[in-house]
């Protein structure tokens, strides 16, 4: 991280640590696409039994993870349900249609968060005019709606809809271990609700690069597929996945850290004139706040924020995020507070 500069545009800005370096340093590798890296294939076991599935697969994107997912589960021409603002419908170019030819149907949640009616709404019935629903996608933690966690009963629920109409979820689970961490019940409780799950190494987690897909056996090797023919087959991947190994093993119990230190940051910015946060959404690493009551865009205060050498995301015209991950102390906080106070004093004033 640059020195003096509180970078909480996202946790992906987060560098690998010291542990991770020298794992990779000392990494045993092969050719994976021989099946010869064992570092490789290590930590796909391990993603696999922590998510309680057959098998992994490990992908060098979370973008990459949904992708050969949705290749997986569907065929050109089906329909897959999404949430309004999920990922895969928002920042994944348009991959779903492009590669996958498939046309999202969106369903909007409450702050992020879809009900089981509303998906069940969603489902197309037999009939000759319409495409098929093939794949059932949700996202926890919610990336746009400010990291908000779908809970447990709520998964329940969408599982019972799902196997109702013999469809399987697939859920993008980027930040996985936040949800779970934020519930208090364990990924694989969650995973267990669904048929697979993509969830990233490089963003809470630390790592440099990578994701991993999980699900059954037959489907992964699917994803396998999939993935070589968008040009993600890899060689001596061990060198990535020895940090993913690390991560798994020593990076999971820290998330409600972070997440005590959005929540801070939160409380403390709320109180600010002009500032906007609706606390509801306040549920994992994220802090989502609105800059209109301030008359600026999103893009005009984080710019005025960068001079306090404090970076946050102008994510939605008005919406600017903040991130916390290990590289943001309780000093960092309080900086950050104090450079979003002095920016809004100076908007008033001006
Ligand atoms: N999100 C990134 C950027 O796309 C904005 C971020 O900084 O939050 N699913 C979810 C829910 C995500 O938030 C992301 C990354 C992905 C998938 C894609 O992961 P990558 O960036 O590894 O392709």
């Amino acid at each position: 991280m640059i020195k003096g500069r509180v970078d909480m545009r996202s946790d992906t800005v987060t560098l690998p640590t010291r542990e991770m370096l020298e794992a990779i340093y000392s990494a045993d590798m092969g050719d994976d696409g021989r099946n010869e890296d064992y570092t490789t294939a290590r930590l796909e076991t391990m993603a696999a039994e922590i998510m309680g599935k057959e098998a992994g697969l490990f992908v060098t994107s979370g973008t990459q993870g949904n992708l050969v997912s949705l290749m997986g589960w569907t065929k050109q021409g089906d329909e897959i349900i999404v949430e309004q603002d999920s990922h895969i419908y928002w920042y994944e170019v348009a991959g779903s249609a492009a590669i996958c030819g498939l046309q999202c149907w969106r369903v909007k949640g409450e702050l992020g968060i879809p009900t089981a009616e509303d998906i069940e709404a969603a489902i197309r019935p037999p009939n000759i005019h319409f495409p098929e629903t093939t794949l059932i996608c949700l996202e926890n933690t919610h990336n746009v709606a400010g990291g908000t966690v779908m809970g447990v009963d709520r998964m329940r629920e969408i599982r019972e809809v799902a196997d109702r109409h013999g469809i399987p979820i697939h859920m993008d689970g980027a930040r996985i271990f936040n949800a779970s961490a934020a519930l208090g019940v364990s990924a694989r409780e969650l995973a267990d609700y669904c048929d697979s799950l993509t969830f990233c190494l490089s963003k809470g987690l630390c790592c440099p690069v990578g994701a991993l897909v999980v699900g059954p056996k037959d489907f992964i090797a699917r994803a396998k597929k999939a993935r070589k023919m968008v040009g993600g087959g890899l060689r001596q991947s061990g060198v990535l996945a020895a940090a993913g190994i690390v991560a798994l093993e020593k990076m999971i119990d820290r998330m409600s850290e972070d997440h005590r230190r959005a929540k801070t940051l939160a409380e403390a910015i709320v109180g600010i004139d002009g500032v906007k946060v609706d606390m509801r959404t306040v549920q994992s690493n994220m802090v989502r706040m609105e800059t209109k009551g301030l008359g600026v865009k999103a893009a005009e205060f984080t710019q005025a924020l960068a001079e306090y050498n404090v970076l946050a995301l102008p994510q939605q015209e008005y919406a600017v995020r903040f991130v916390t991950h290990y590289y943001i102390d309780d000093e960092d906080i309080e900086i950050a507070t104090r450079a979003v106070q002095a920016v809004a004093d100076k908007l008033r004033a001006d």
